[in-house]
């Protein structure tokens, strides 16, 4: 169910920014960083692996979990929420995706300028140069050696204790401080510096909300909170606001409603 007076201010709704984590690919059958590894990576904690002192210790286990990751990531589609997203940018004028996810799904799904804050699990670097290496160029080896200087091939990533890509992180933070509304979707909000954009958008006085089954450290302080799965959120949204029959706004308006915390 989503509120009337939120349905009200997204009609309005000018400049949106969307933040997404591991949860709007979950439906896809992308496990999120938090639920437990399958297989033979149950006993690795993602977080030690996604570094660059766990890759450069063990190059080929790294690697091979990137490739299994690759594998299943182009082995499944993007999923209601990810399409539903790229409708809503079709409504507003100034719309702007960015995402923690590395799997490309929002672009497979229609979005467009998609901010991606920690890189794309296909896209391939040489870990010395840091700069892309096409599929083609990679030799048998594993890892891949650089076809141009010999380094290490590695998924072009950020690790953790590596920094985000700074024109990505500014326009990042640029969208998020000049928005009306910021929505928060599928992530725990807890990995910085991505976490730090709802609150920014907040301190300018974006409406911000959440769309997440389970607590973060932010929803308490969000003005709306749609607790559920963003496959099934998000195209509901879409339905309510700017479906063909979503109520026109002089309706649904119930002045003296606050902007409350509302769910
Ligand atoms: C950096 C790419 C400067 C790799 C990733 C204290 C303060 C500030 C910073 C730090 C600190 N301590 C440590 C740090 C640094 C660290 C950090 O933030 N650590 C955390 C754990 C505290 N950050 C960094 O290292 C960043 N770099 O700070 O550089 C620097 C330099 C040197 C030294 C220090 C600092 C780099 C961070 C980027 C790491 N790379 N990904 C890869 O994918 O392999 S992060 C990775 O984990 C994902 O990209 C994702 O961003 C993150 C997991 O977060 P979520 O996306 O939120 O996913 P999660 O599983 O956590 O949650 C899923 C959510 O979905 C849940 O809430 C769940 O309820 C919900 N959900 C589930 N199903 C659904 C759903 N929601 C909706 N619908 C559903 N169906």
């Amino acid at each position: 169910m989503i509120p009337a007076t939120l349905i009200t201010h997204l009609q309005a709704a000018r400049r949106i920014v969307v933040l997404t984590g591991a949860g709007v690919s979950a439906e896809s059958g992308v496990p999120t960083f938090r639920e437990a590894q399958t297989g033979l990576w149950t006993r690795y904690r993602p977080e030690d692996l996604a570094t660059p002192e766990a890759f450069l210790r063990n190059p080929k286990l790294i690697w091979d979990w990137y490739s299994w990751r690759k594998k299943l990531v182009t082995e499944v589609q993007p999923n209601p929420g990810h399409y539903a997203l790229a409708e809503i940018e079709n409504y507003i004028a100034t719309f702007t995706l960015v995402t923690q996810n590395v799997d490309g799904l929002h672009q497979r799904a229609g979005s467009h300028n998609v901010l991606e804050l920690h890189g794309n699990i296909l896209r391939t670097k040489c870990f010395d140069e840091g700069t892309l290496v096409a599929k083609g160029d990679e030799n048998g080896s594993v890892p891949p050696r650089c076809p141009r200087c010999g380094g290490l091939l590695r998924p072009d990533v950020v690790w953790f204790g590596e920094l985000l890509p700074s024109d990505v992180l500014r326009q990042a933070m640029q969208a998020a401080q000049t928005c009306d509304t910021f929505f928060s979707v599928g992530t725990s909000a807890l990995v910085q510096p991505a976490a730090a954009l709802p609150w920014l958008a907040l301190e300018h006085g974006a409406v911000v909300v959440e769309v997440n089954p389970q607590a973060t450290p932010l929803t308490d302080h969000a003005a709306y909170v749609l607790p559920g799965p963003s496959g099934v959120v998000l195209p509901e949204l879409v339905r309510a606001v700017w479906g063909k029959n979503s109520p026109s706004t002089d309706e649904n308006h119930h002045p003296g409603r606050s902007e409350a915390n509302h769910s």
